[in-house]
């Protein structure tokens, strides 16, 4: 893959689409990317037109419908499926640069620790979803779960986001597992807003001089 592909993840609330706004206008203008690169922002679930109909049965299904948790691993699988064969994989061949807010390694916290799922079924349904891509860096915006929870106070939450203190738990610890895998970055998220742009735009200037 000629392209980048970075990815933002994190337990509810804990900022990936305010510093994703950021990057968008910031990364074009850094000198980070190559001239005729263009970027790309997606996210999942949800990043294609067929993602869209998934997301909203994942996220906002009428209450007699809802997914049951393997049906549910399947429909992220499918959406990520769709995301990459579709969008992320063709933008990366041609040499694009690409921000997803949300890729594997949600799956494996919120199904796997979140709602314990087998990890050795949710790794080969990842395998043949992502077609091997594996983003170049991941930053993990570690947010403790009492913020998580302030901060989405004053809106209403999903399906997803309705589970409770002990479950977001549980996708908090798998995160900081995944967090000390290689390419993972941990960012502390309850850090001013500043402070958290300033650390990744750091990390990707990082990333720039190990290439
Ligand atoms: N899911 C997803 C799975 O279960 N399995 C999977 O495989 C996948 C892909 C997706 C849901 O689906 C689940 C996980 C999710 O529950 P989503 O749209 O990604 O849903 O939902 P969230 O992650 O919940 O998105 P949010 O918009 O809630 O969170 P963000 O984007 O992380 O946070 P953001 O930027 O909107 O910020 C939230 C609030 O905090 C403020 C912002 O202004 C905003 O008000 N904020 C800060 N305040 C103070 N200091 C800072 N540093 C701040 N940063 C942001």
């Amino acid at each position: 893959m000629k392209g980048r592909f970075i990815v933002l993840e994190g337990i509810d609330g804990c900022g990936k689409t305010t510093q994703i706004n950021h990057l968008k206008t910031w990364l074009p203008q850094s000198g980070l990317m190559p001239p005729n690169a263009n970027l790309h922002i997606t996210r999942e679930p949800g990043g294609t037109n067929l993602g869209k109909q998934l997301r909203e049965l994942l996220l906002h299904p009428p209450k007699e419908e809802s997914p049951k948790p393997i049906t549910e691993l399947l429909l992220y699988a499918a959406d990520r499926s769709q995301h990459v064969s579709e969008l992320i994989l063709p933008y990366l061949n041609k040499g694009d640069w690409v921000i997803s807010d949300r890729f594997s390694g949600s799956t494996i916290c919120y199904q796997g620790y979140g709602r314990r799922l087998s990890l050795e079924i949710i790794n080969q349904l990842e395998e043949i979803a992502t077609q091997g891509v594996v983003p170049d860096i991941t930053f993990l915006l570690d947010l403790p779960i009492t913020i998580s929870l302030q901060r989405r106070s004053h809106r209403n939450n999903d399906r997803i986001e309705s589970e409770g203190i002990e479950f977001l738990t549980r996708v908090s610890q798998g995160f900081q597992v995944l967090s000390l895998q290689e390419n993972w970055i941990r960012i502390p998220a309850e850090e001013k807003l500043d402070l958290v742009t300033q650390r990744i735009e750091n990390e990707l200037k990082k990333l720039r001089d190990k290439s």
